[in-house]
């Protein structure tokens, strides 16, 4: 198993229940790889200073939530050069026209325009593919938004099977069911994903907001002017923001949203319930993050060991393929 998170730091509930939480439970039952991929996070511009000290502040908070650096192998993308490497040989395996089809893509470069986005945007798909094609990875668990990049990693892979033999495992994305976490909303803009990227922080709640603002930010969240009785009802298409908060405090609560909503008459108790829940659930995560943080050399002997271990097998694969294409061995 593989997944990836972009060590930007500010890593929020959507991240946290789209995919963190599930990786800590998956480390028992599978071969678990957890890349910081600080390589993506170069596709826009990056103050370096900040990048470096994101990264390590996001392999503290990935210990925080309960990785352990001796059942999984939590490394740094740009820690293992294989990567990159492999990435120009899926480059050449991929076309512009699959590429120009991602969304995520196509989002990002709305604002500022095609022609000024970096190469690196537009090709971000394909080293996301050689992170997992690396690790023959046959799951990845990632929120709804990641669908379309992994059904290209799957067509890459096949392509690249069926041209030069077979050499890549091809892997299946494990996404939570709808209303279980695949996809967060934002609080303000309960239309559009909670993201990294948004431009209200008023809307993203981090793993590492001190309970006063996840108290407002929740409070603040936008519902809709419905009341009286069945307002509170979880149905995403017509009430986008009061069904986020339900599926939010059932997250936290281990419930179904529908199951919430059947206790609440009024969006303010809902509120009221869905931000303290949310500050209970994050208290030993923030606790653990601290006590982390006041340790010194802990991450970084994490990520060395991860490094090593992501190499043995990074290697390995990267080998098979390069010998697949035609490249010959260094003697
Ligand atoms: P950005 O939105 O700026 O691209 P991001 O918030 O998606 O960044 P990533 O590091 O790219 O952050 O994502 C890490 C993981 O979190 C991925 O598996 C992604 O699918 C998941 N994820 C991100 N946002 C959400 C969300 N709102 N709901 C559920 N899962 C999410
Ligand atoms: N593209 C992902 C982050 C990511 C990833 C990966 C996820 C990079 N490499 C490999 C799963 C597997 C994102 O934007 N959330």
């Amino acid at each position: 198993m593989l997944s990836g998170v972009q060590p930007t730091g500010d890593i929020h509930l959507g991240n946290y229940l789209g995919a963190l939480r599930g990786w800590v439970d998956d480390q028992h039952d599978y071969d678990c790889y957890f890349c910081l991929v600080d390589l993506h996070a170069l596709t826009v511009p990056r103050d370096p200073a900040e990048l470096r000290a994101k990264s390590m502040e996001c392999a503290n908070l990935l210990l925080a939530v309960g990785l352990d650096p001796d059942v999984c192998t939590l490394f740094l993308q740009s820690h293992v050069p294989e990567h990159t490497e492999l990435s120009w040989l899926l480059e050449c395996t991929a076309s512009m026209g699959e590429l120009r089809r991602m969304t995520q893509f196509k989002d990002k470069t709305a604002r500022g325009g095609e022609e000024a986005a970096r190469v690196g945007l537009f090709t971000y798909p394909v080293l996301q593919a050689a992170d997992i094609l690396l690790y023959d990875a046959d799951r990845v668990p990632v929120g709804d938004d990641q669908r379309q990049h992994l059904e290209l990693t799957r067509d890459l892979a096949m392509r690249f099977n069926k041209r030069y033999g077979k050499t890549f495992v091809v892997p299946a994305a494990a996404i939570p069911a709808a209303g279980r976490g695949a996809r967060i909303m934002d609080l303000q803009q309960p239309t559009a994903k909670m993201s990294k990227s948004a431009e209200s922080p008023q809307g993203v709640v981090l793993l590492l907001d001190p309970p006063k603002a996840i108290e407002s930010k929740v409070k603040r969240a936008v519902t809709d002017a419905e009341t009286g009785a069945g307002a509170v009802r979880y149905d995403p298409a017509a009430k986008p923001g009061v069904s986020n908060l339900l599926e939010l405090l059932g997250l936290a609560t281990g419930r179904a949203p529908a199951e919430v909503a059947a206790e609440y008459s009024q969006y303010g108790p809902l509120k009221a319930d869905a931000a303290s829940a949310l500050v209970e659930m994050l208290r030993p995560v923030q606790q653990r993050y601290r006590e982390l943080t006041a340790e010194p050399g802990v991450a970084e002997k994490a990520l060395a060991q991860g490094a090593d271990k992501a190499h043995a097998i990074a290697s390995v694969t990267l080998h098979r393929a390069r010998d697949a294409v035609g490249l010959v061995p260094r003697p």
